[in-house]
């Protein structure tokens, strides 16, 4: 296992938004998002991506599931091959099948969580050879046993943490920076199962900013949270700030829209 897994990365796969986006998912409506923003948004998201050297594989928009360009709830991507997911909401589960097809056509080796459990992406973060994965509502203890034991056949020792109640997904709260240290908002910052790690903690009233990413040598971070911008910058990380209202009035963020991996 190299280090850098959690942030070094040459390749990511993301799906186009279908017009029906507007009918996504949300636990609290704050109105519906604009197709067309939402579009410009993800080509901009795009666009860091292919700038930072990532290769990106673009996966035709799938109008039956308007969740669909929050494609990192659908498979795990790790350079030993992809693990099929399997989401934690009904409506969503169709979704895998379309990733399971398209990752299968790119030439990476398969595997797949088993029929009794759910996890969706949004609830795995891979620090390096520790893989944290939340349970919430959408990913349940069958659905950790059963990635576990995959992940244990490819060296990786994955282990259970609580998802705070009030978020959608694991990484909502929370993300890597490197491989020892975690960006969480202040509910995870002292939490004993995070204890091992370096901890930075958003700053008050920016929880959203938890859902930034390192992607090689830049932190991503959403627009419009400048304290969280600060923080990184002074902790000597080189940061991009990139607009996510659109994903966000889906419970989205720039975790959730693709699957990034080295190969
Ligand atoms: C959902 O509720 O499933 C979508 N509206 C949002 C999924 C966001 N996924 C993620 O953060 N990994």
């Amino acid at each position: 296992m190299s280090e850098g897994i959690s942030y070094r990365f040459t390749r990511a796969v993301v799906r186009t938004p279908c017009n029906d986006v507007i009918h996504g998912l949300r636990a609290v409506e704050r109105g519906a998002p604009d197709a067309a923003l939402f579009r410009a948004q993800h080509l901009e998201y795009r666009g860091i991506l292919e700038s930072l050297g990532l290769e990106v594989t673009v996966l035709p928009a799938l109008e039956e599931f308007p969740d669909s360009v929050f494609i990192e709830d659908t498979a795990l991507c790790l350079p030993e091959g992809a693990i099929i997911l399997r989401p934690g909401t009904d409506s969503r589960r169709g979704e895998a099948l379309a990733s399971a097809e398209s990752l299968d056509s790119m030439g990476l080796d398969l595997m797949e969580i088993g029929p009794e459990g759910t996890v969706d992406g949004g609830d795995i973060l891979v620090t390096g050879p520790v893989i944290l994965v939340g349970l919430s509502a959408r990913t349940n203890l069958r659905g950790f046993e059963s990635l576990r034991t995959i992940l244990a056949g490819w060296g990786y020792d994955a282990r259970v943490v609580d998802t705070p109640a009030d978020v959608l997904h694991f990484k909502s709260g929370c993300n890597a920076l490197d491989d020892e240290t975690l960006l969480c908002t202040s509910c995870l910052a002292n939490d004993p199962q995070l204890r091992e790690f370096r901890i930075l903690t958003v700053p008050p009233g920016e929880e959203a900013a938890a859902n930034s990413i390192r992607v090689n040598d830049k932190v991503l971070v959403p627009r419009g949270f400048p304290a969280t911008a600060d923080l990184l910058t002074d902790a000597g990380f080189d940061v991009e700030l990139l607009p996510v209202s659109q994903p966000a009035l889906l419970d989205g963020g720039l975790s959730c829209m693709s699957l990034r991996y080295s190969d």
